[in-house]
Parts: C-alpha cells; structure tokens; sequence
C-alpha cells in the first residue's frame, strides 16, 4: 500500500482510462501532462486512430494542443482493447456512459461490459476508480461483487475500489477538471486514500469521502441545478400568463440576498442534466416527487416554443404548415458543439411534424436533427416567415435586426428561446417578436388586477 502511494505521488503509477469520450479523454490527457504513463482505451476505432495520431476526437477548448503535446512526448497513447495495457497498469480510470433507457431507467451496460473486462484481467494492488455517474448503492451492489467475483481478489486486501465522479462542464472540462474540488469515495479506507493520493497529483483539492455519500452528492449536484432550471421554466410560464418580464422579474428577485433563481430558456440539453435526476430516483418510490416534476417541466419547454412559433404566425395570419422556420442553434448549450440532448431536437421535429419547413443554423454543430442544414446564418434566415433562438450562442447575441429584416419574408417574426434579441428594437424594426418569459412584447394582460 505504501509503495503504491509512494508511486502514486511520484507520478510513476502506470495508468489506463477506459472510455476516451467528453470526460475519459480530458482525464487521460491530464494525467498524462502531469507526468503519468497513460494507456486510453476506447471500443471505436476513429477515436483511437485520431488519438494516437495527437488530435483531439472532441471540440474541447485546450484539448488538442494537450494531447498532441502528450503523445508526442510518449505518455499518452490509445488502444483499442486493455488487455496488454491492464497487464501493466497500475491503477485503471472507468469513464464510459450510464445512460438511461426508454424507460427512465439506469443502462449500466457499458459500465458492465468495461468492468468486466477490467476484472478478468486485474492483479493485485491495482487501484480501480469508477468516474462514470452512477446510480445510488452501485459501488457496493454492483462494482464490488463483479470485480471479486471475475478477479477472484478481495477488495481492500487484494486490490483497491474506488468512486470519483467527474464535475466537468463540456466547454470548461480542463479548467474545472483541475480546479473543482473531486470528490473521492473509497469502498474502503484503504481504497479512499490510494485514490486519493492520485487525483492530488492532477486537482487542486481532493475530498475524502465514501463511495455511498460519494454517488449520491453527484447525482445531487445535477438534480439541483435541474430543479432550479424548472423553477425559473415554470416562472417563465407564469409571467408569460401575466403579461410580465421574466428577465426583469428574475432580475428584481435576485437582489434578495439569499434569492438566486436560474436563467429560463428553451429547454434543458446536454448529457447529464437530462438523465441524473432519473439515476437519484430511480428507486425512489414517493407521490410528491420534486425532481420527476421538475425533469417533466424542463422537457416540457421544447414543446412550448413550438406553441410560441405556432401563435406567433397565427398572429401574422400564416399557417405552420408550408412557413420556413430557421432555428438558431442545434448544439445543447451555449458556445460548445456538443448536440447531445439538446432541446434543438424536439423543437425541430415537432415544427417538421407541423409541416414547417425547417433549415437550421450552428455556427459549432453539425447536427441538423432532420432539418434542411445551412451553411451560414443568411441561408438559413433567407426568406425565413420566423427565426427562433435555441441555442444561447455568444455569436447570437450579436444579432444584426436590421440584416434579419431584409432577409427574412414579410411579417417576420423572431420567437426568442434564449432571450438574446432586444425585444423593444425589433418591435420597433417591424419584427412580431416573442420570447420565453415574455410572450408577445406589448401584448400586457393585466385584466386580472382589476378583477
Ligand atoms: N440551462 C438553462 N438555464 C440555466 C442553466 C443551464 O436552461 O440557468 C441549460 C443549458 O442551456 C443546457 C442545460 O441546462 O441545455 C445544461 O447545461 P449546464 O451548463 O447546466 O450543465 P452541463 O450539462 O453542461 O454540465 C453539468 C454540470 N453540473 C452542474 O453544474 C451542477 C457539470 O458541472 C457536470 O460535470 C456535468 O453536468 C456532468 O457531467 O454531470
């Protein structure tokens, strides 16, 4: 154990990760600059060719010169299977998917089908850390007794277990892999202090906990943040009834000191957000269920752009069917090119399903999502009955109204997912303008204070 610390903080521990994807490679990268013999491995070919050629397979800001630098330098490359590595390795990073189902239910397939791998092939003193999210009781119900039973070893005595969920934020994955503090939770003491010890040598703090308390704050984490997307979603669509700004009501409300409500948009993308409240609940038999409401309103938001696009033309006394809708923006968040979950797909598929014609526009994602893609923002807009803001992108921010206005058709109209647009401008401009929150721009209906 000692030496195996001692290896650890010398940055001489052999290392593999397996799972090279938006959080696996940062974290094979990172270890490697740090000074670490990295072995990544990954089941799809293109990922590995490109890695061991020194080019990042994602769009993550830094990433590219950190693994060029990396293999280069001989500490970093990629295979396609572990065996060879496993023989060799230290300690064994697990970094693949654990998605849901059509269900709602956890798929720990890939977590499965890694792991066994990782146990027929483990020696002792290796140290195995879990950095997928999992659901609540799957280190000790499910990781645990696999391991032992394939490596015929026993955790603690023979090899080490561990659960180091990622915090990472696509688009800032470097900065915070570094700089958030990691959570580290060992089956074990042993395990929890080993794991430890390795995570030191690349994050700034490390905090020892155990695997149980480990798994749940993670899910927490994201559970909260979706709670508190719904809530200021669910706000949008109050003030909306009412005929109020929800920007300037958030804005007001938010100076109370211990008042910091979210940013409402046109739906809650990305990877985790959408999948880890389902992880924390699955399980969780309970009538009033908080964090189900709150996942029902946020992909509820989608659905109600649509209804916004549908009024807005209705408004301007045009059909859904045969209008040329342009969407702005397919990726899941502002200024990354990951489409992963983002509500840019049911808002297109359901205008499609309505007979739009649909042409979308990312200046990052090349995922169209069944709609005709544009090359450039004026393809899209060119003609366009309606423009509607998805994606948050810095670049739409920076929107020409007076451009728009002449490309665009007659009576146009921008629905504003993300509340870029000056509304009072485009009015002015001609445009019919709604946004989340808002609704129609001088469309007040305070009928109700005067019942
Ligand atoms: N969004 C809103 N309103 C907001 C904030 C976000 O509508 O006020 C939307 C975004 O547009 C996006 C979605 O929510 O569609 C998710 O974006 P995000 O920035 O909240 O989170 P992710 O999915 O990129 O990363 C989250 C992060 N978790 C937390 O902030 C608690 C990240 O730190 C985690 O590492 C990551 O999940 C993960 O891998 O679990």
């Amino acid at each position: 154990m000692e030496r195996l610390v001692r290896l650890t903080r010398d940055g001489h521990l052999r290392l593999v990760v397996v799972g090279l994807g938006y959080v696996g490679l940062p974290t094979a990268t990172l270890f490697a600059d740090a000074g670490f013999n990295v072995v990544g491995v990954d089941i799809k070919p293109e990922i590995v060719n490109a890695v061991n050629k020194g080019v990042s397979p994602i769009n993550e800001p830094g990433l590219n010169e950190l693994v060029l630098r990396n293999v280069r330098a001989g500490r970093l490359r990629a295979a396609a299977e572990l065996g060879e590595a496993l023989r060799e390795a230290g300690a064994v990073l697990v970094s693949v998917q654990t998605p849901v189902d059509e269900g709602r239910r956890p798929d720990l397939s890939f977590l499965e089908r890694a792991l066994r791998d990782v146990g027929v092939g483990l020696r002792r003193g290796v140290l195995v850390v879990v950095c997928s999210t999992v659901p609540p009781g799957t280190m000790l119900g499910f990781v645990k007794p696999l391991l032992e039973s394939l490596s015929g070893l026993r955790v603690e005595d023979d090899f080490f277990l561990a659960y180091a969920p990622e915090r990472i934020a696509p688009g800032r994955a470097l900065k915070e892999f570094v700089e958030n503090p990691r959570l580290v939770g060992g089956v074990g003491p042993k395990s929890t202090r080993l794991a430890a010890e390795l995570f030191r040598a690349v994050c700034r703090e490390v905090i020892e906990t155990n695997a149980p308390v480990a798994e749940v704050a993670k899910l927490a984490e994201n559970a909260f943040r979706d709670v508190n997307i719904a809530f200021a979603n669910l706000l949008a669509l109050i003030c909306e009834q009412y005929g109020v700004d929800v920007w300037e009501v958030i804005r007001l409300a938010n100076t109370h000191p211990r008042v910091s409500i979210h940013t409402p948009g046109a739906g809650v993308g990305g990877p985790c957000l959408t999948k880890d409240p389902y992880l924390l609940i699955h399980k969780f038999e309970f009538k009033h269920n908080l964090i189900k409401v709150a996942r029902e309103v946020n992909d509820y938001m989608p659905e109600h752009v649509v209804k916004l696009v549908t009024q807005a033309l209705k408004k301007v006394g045009k059909e859904v069917r045969g209008s040329k809708v342009a969407v702005l923006g397919t990726a899941y968040k502002a200024d990354v090119d990951d489409p992963r979950e983002s509500p840019a797909k049911p808002i297109i598929e359901g205008l499609i399903k309505l007979g739009a014609r649909v042409a979308a526009y990312d200046p990052y994602c090349k995922e169209s999502f069944g709609a005709e893609r544009a090359e450039t923002m004026r393809e899209a807009l060119r003609r366009a009955d309606c423009v509607v803001v998805v994606t948050g992108h810095t670049v739409f921010k920076k929107l020409d109204l007076q451009e728009l206005k002449e490309l665009m058709g007659d009576n146009p109209i921008i629905v504003d997912g993300r509340r870029v647009v000056n509304a009072s401008k485009a009015e002015k401009l001609g445009f019919t303008y709604y946004g989340i929150g808002l609704g129609r721009l001088g469309e007040r209906k305070l009928g109700y204070l005067r019942s």
